[in-house]
């Protein structure tokens, strides 16, 4: 689709898709609806105590759905309930007459977190229904209530424990959990999962995208025991008036008119709160002058504790403050250019799985800060895990995070537009206290129409509103016309408005018959006076491809002298504010068949998919490094 409409857009016709819009602006004086509540939050799940379900699981295979409704609709006929607590193999001995169709008991062990597609050679294409089945010993407490999380499972999740319903989710990229108090038993327990990986043309992303989109439970399945009464939400971050602001939720019986407590020892500040009748809360107190502000050069992190009746939550948090001033971009009230890369939350390997541990997190993030001289990330195209995010925050890099709303969604379908909003909420409120995260993004290369336009801004609304601390952006298309006989791309999208920050996916010399050579000519415009962001840039090439002319296509020089011309393009551009090229490392990607060159991969990574640096690398690190001492527009 992207390289359809680049082609349009090249051969000028773009304007078929815009016809229309500057008529079809909804109606501004209507008040957006107020954002989808997430519940439970669970917030800073991750620092929690819990117990870990990661390690063995049983896996069968569904490939008709049978787990999931009879032959003639209704409830599944017990000879195939994956998810029913019966102990198959005894019932089969006591009675021959006994009929089942599968036995999850008895089905290969697999180990989760991962994605299925590198379970097994059969399963590297298979898209459909998985389950995964294990036994667990839990104890009861009393006074606590018990949470079953799930980092994220892709892409639509049926839970059950001991035999019973538990609770369903739609969306690959982010965190659930459901509370099984009463389900849970004192001792042995059965958890049965049914993890649907097959999306139709109305989820988020729809089925055809530009990355592999590996189905299964690939990130921690955690039980976490809360007092029943528990801190669900606590967000604390430095706000533009300069004060330390905590606010959140307590839940459960006694969450009403409680005093909560959130003290940050390393600043020796306390912040006092009392819950209203819904158990919310919150407090400010003046940023006292001590305070060292997050920036990539220092990633202060605090300890921060909220304390409320039984409960008592930990985190580490950075303070800091973004904003925009015209076409400029302010961290901590100072102009900064974005030196970026992006990145999907894909390990190094031959055979990625999509799962990211901390050492995985640290060797995408290390390349991206200390071998490329960023200080920013995009992570595409979704939310990546929370260890992607803690590792940014230590480390120091800035973060584009967004929701994937790619390519052909289906704008005018109040369903899909439920299951976005959902998604950026779920996004916003577990990420919200993470100093590197500076823009959500609410969609990339989305054709512009009146139905896309109202659904974005929509999201744009919302982000705002869950986030008045952070910009909002879009990864938006732009058409190329001629201005005084000059080659001009005009960024013109009608969700502007709606944006803190304009951001442009450009691949000319890639895609399209622009030379390279000719980049360096092309003027960039745009009536709205907003910083622009390069989120991606990018061309193909398969490590160890060489060519010494530099003229085809997939060898490294080629590559490297795409990216010399664009770079010296994108110097030219007053109001360019950062770039985050396409992309650290070759990455798998579906659509990408080419037999000599891609073999299932996209190869724009810098990197190959171990990481062996490609020329381009280089050329990147050494203007990186060079803006680093004197960003483009400082003053000599
Ligand atoms: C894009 C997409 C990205 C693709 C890339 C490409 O614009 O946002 O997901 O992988 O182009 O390689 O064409």
């Amino acid at each position: 689709m992207a390289w359809l409409y680049r082609l349009l857009i090249w051969l000028g016709v773009s304007s078929l898709f815009v016809t229309g819009v500057a008529s079809a602006r909804p109606d501004e004086s209507a008040p957006p609806p107020p954002p989808p509540r997430v519940h439970p939050v669970l917030v800073s799940a991750d620092m929690r105590p819990s117990l870990d379900l990661s390690g063995p699981w049983h896996m069968s295979i569904d490939p008709y759905r049978d787990g999931v409704a009879g032959f003639h609709g209704g409830d599944p006929g017990l000879s195939s309930r994956r998810y029913a607590d019966i102990d198959i193999a005894t019932t089969e001995k006591r009675d021959g007459n006994a009929l089942f169709e599968q036995d999850p008991a008895r089905s290969p062990i697999v180990t989760l977190p991962s994605s299925w597609l590198t379970q097994s050679p059969e399963m590297r294409h298979y898209v459909g229904l998985v389950w995964y089945q294990r036994h667990f010993t839990a104890h009861k407490r009393p006074g606590k209530r018990v949470f079953l999380r799930f980092g994220a499972a892709n892409y639509a999740a049926h839970v059950y424990l001991n035999g019973k319903h538990v609770g369903e989710h739609r969306g690959g990229f982010t965190p659930f959990a459901f509370d099984v108090t009463k389900l849970l038993h004192d001792g042995d327990n059965q958890i049965t999962v049914g993890v649907d990986s097959q999306r139709t043309d109305q989820d988020i992303p729809p089925p055809v995208t530009d990355w592999e989109t590996y189905g299964g439970i690939t990130r921690a399945i955690t039980l976490i025991a809360v007092p029943d009464t528990y801190i669900d939400d606590a967000w604390i971050r430095l706000t533009h008036d300069g004060h330390i602001r905590a606010s959140g939720r307590l839940d459960g019986p006694a969450a009403a008119n409680m005093p909560v407590r959130v003290t940050i020892a390393g600043l020796g500040l306390t912040l006092d709160a009392r819950t209203d009748a819904h158990g919310d809360w919150q407090a400010a107190v003046p940023a006292p002058a001590s305070l060292k502000r997050w920036s990539p050069d220092s990633p202060t992190l605090y300890d921060v504790a909220v304390k409320a009746g039984d409960d008592t939550l930990h985190d580490r948090i950075g303070f800091r403050t973004v904003s925009v001033d015209g076409d400029r971009i302010l961290l901590n009230g100072k102009p900064i250019f974005l030196r970026g890369i992006s990145l999907h939350a894909e390990e190094f390997g031959v055979d990625p799985s999509h799962v990211i541990t901390p050492e995985a997190a640290r060797a995408l993030l290390e390349e991206a800060k200390y071998g490329l001289h960023a200080n920013y990330v995009r992570l595409a195209h979704y939310p990546h895990p929370e260890v992607m995010l803690r590792t940014a925050d230590k480390m120091g890099l800035l973060v584009w995070s967004e929701i994937p709303v790619y390519w052909r969604v289906d704008f005018s379908n109040p369903d899909t537009l439920s299951q976005a909003r959902q998604m950026l909420a779920e996004n916003i409120t577990r990420d919200r206290n993470r100093a590197s995260i500076m823009l959500w993004s609410v969609g990339n290369e989305t054709p512009v129409s009146p139905a896309r336009n109202r659904f974005l801004q929509t999201l744009a609304a919302d982000a705002h509103r869950l986030d008045d601390t952070r910009l909002v952006s879009a990864a938006l298309l732009s058409h190329r016309e001629k201005r005084n006989g000059v080659d001009t791309v005009v960024i013109d999208d009608p969700l502007i408005p709606s944006l803190d920050v304009m951001a442009i996916n450009t691949y000319n010399g890639w895609y399209g018959n622009d030379s390279l050579a000719s980049l360096p000519s092309i003027a960039w415009a745009s009536k709205y006076h907003k910083p622009l962001i390069f989120s991606e840039l990018g061309a193909g090439a398969k490590a160890g491809v060489h060519d010494s002319t530099g003229t085809h296509k997939f060898s490294e020089e080629y590559q490297a002298e795409y990216y010399r011309q664009t770079l010296a393009m994108a110097a030219k551009i007053p109001f360019l504010r950062g770039m985050s090229p396409w992309i650290l490392k070759d990455f798998r990607s579906p659509r990408r068949q080419h037999p000599v060159y891609q073999q299932g991969w996209n190869r724009k990574g810098l990197e190959s998919e171990t990481g062996v640096r490609k020329e381009a690398f280089f050329v990147l690190a050494r203007q990186y490094a060079r803006w680093a001492k004197q960003p483009p527009g400082s003053p000599k």
